[in-house]
């Protein structure tokens, strides 16, 4: 019988299939210009992993080291957002010397973006272009719920939708019930997995997701077991894990954040430990707290803070025990913070502006009259 190609496909699919290219990714690069340098095609790429002016990509023909070229450059020197992150797809212009540039990020789809606390610059892209944003956080020690509330308003901020992770499955006797009690505290319209990544439990759910193609970013504190549940995912130790057992000096284990693919398809995004995630806006905090603004409509004054206004529905919901006093306490503090955030970031657009025009004037001055 003649040997028919089509019967015997390749053993193995593109590196760019596998880390979810598709028809919208490829149309976004061919808006690109291109240029020929000497015969050198541009390629579309994914970053997967990210150092200060240089990152790590995944092309048609594998992995290629970059460097920023100068529009990358000039775009950062403006947009601290512009940085080439990771998960970004991106168009890298081989040159004829050997080494690949970086020459522009496509319009991302999500961004999970966190506020520099206390920085001057205007934000931090965690991971780019991701489908969902697992919160993960362990069963032991106690939960942090505020910290996970945080996460969660991070992660509906992206355009990514959230999941909560509960790790460390194995050393809660009651894990489930307390999954349960936590998922409809703090994370209600969130599915919640229960995970013990060392014994393989927990994790179908996160498995399915990865096999529909899905890039899934995994947020949480140091110590949580990020990189653990990376590990169960993908059925090998690609990433170094805190020592079982040791004493937790709150030393990160993890120190990049990187893209892997997976075996039966889809990405997982391995990120560092964040001791500090600043919000950047207010509409996830809306997403996490929805409870509290279902409430909220039915208070006296529209402007009700929630405090000691008469005719107060969440007072009432708190006194009642419907609502606990801890979740009105943190939704207070998440609203200040992005409250705050959002002042400090208008006030640094309107110096931003002013700069411009300050500029525009005196280059028009500079400008001989006729
Ligand atoms: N018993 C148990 N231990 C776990 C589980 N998940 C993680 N651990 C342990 O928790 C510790 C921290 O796990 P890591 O995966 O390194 O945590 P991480 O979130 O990646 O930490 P950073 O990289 O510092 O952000 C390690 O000693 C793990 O073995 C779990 O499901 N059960
Ligand atoms: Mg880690
Ligand atoms: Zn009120």
């Amino acid at each position: 019988m003649p040997f028919d190609p089509s019967l015997h496909p390749a053993p193995t699919t593109s590196p760019l299939t596998r880390a979810g290219v598709d028809d919208r990714w490829r149309a976004a690069f061919d808006d690109v210009e291109t240029v020929d340098v000497a015969g050198h095609d541009r390629l579309l790429a994914r970053v997967t992993r990210t150092d200060r002016g240089a990152c790590d990509v995944l092309a048609d023909d594998g992995p290629r080291r970059t460097t920023w070229g100068a529009d990358v450059v000039a775009a950062v020197a403006h947009d601290p957002l512009a940085v080439p992150s990771t998960g970004d797809w991106v168009v890298v212009q081989p040159w004829p010397d050997g080494h690949d540039t970086v020459e522009a990020v496509l319009p991302r789809r999500t961004a999970v973006v966190r506020a520099q606390v206390g920085g001057t610059s205007s934000g931090q892209v965690l991971a780019a272009n991701v489908d969902v944003v697992a919160v993960v956080e362990g069963l032991v020690p106690d939960p942090d719920l505020g910290r996970i509330e945080r996460f969660l308003a991070l992660a509906w901020d992206s355009g990514a939708m959230p999941r909560l992770v509960l790790t460390k499955g194995d050393l809660a006797p009651d894990g489930e019930a307390l999954a349960a009690d936590i998922g409809a505290e703090v994370a209600a319209g969130c599915p919640v997995d229960v995970t013990a990544a060392h014994e393989g439990a927990g994790l179908d759910a996160l498995r399915e997701v990865l096999a529909g193609g899905a890039t899934v970013a995994l947020l949480g504190a140091s110590g949580v077991g990020k990189s653990t549940l990376l590990n169960g995912l993908l059925g090998t130790q690609v990433m170094a894990t805190q020592e079982l057992g040791a004493v937790h000096k709150g030393r990160h284990t993890t120190v990049t954040r990187e893209l892997h693919l997976a075996p039966g398809g889809g990405c997982v995004v391995d990120t560092p430990g964040l001791r500090s995630v600043g919000l950047q806006g207010q509409d996830g905090l809306a997403e996490v707290f929805a409870d509290v603004d279902d409430l909220a409509a039915g208070c006296r004054f529209t402007d009700c803070s929630h405090d000691r206004e008469p005719g107060c529905a969440v007072q009432a919901a708190v006194a009642s025990g419907e609502l606990p006093e801890r979740r009105l306490e943190s939704w207070r503090k998440l609203q200040r913070e992005a409250r705050w955030q959002a002042s400090r970031v208008d006030a640094r657009l309107r110096q931003e502006q002013l700069r411009h025009w300050k500029a525009i004037t005196k280059s028009n001055r500079a400008r001989p009259s006729r």
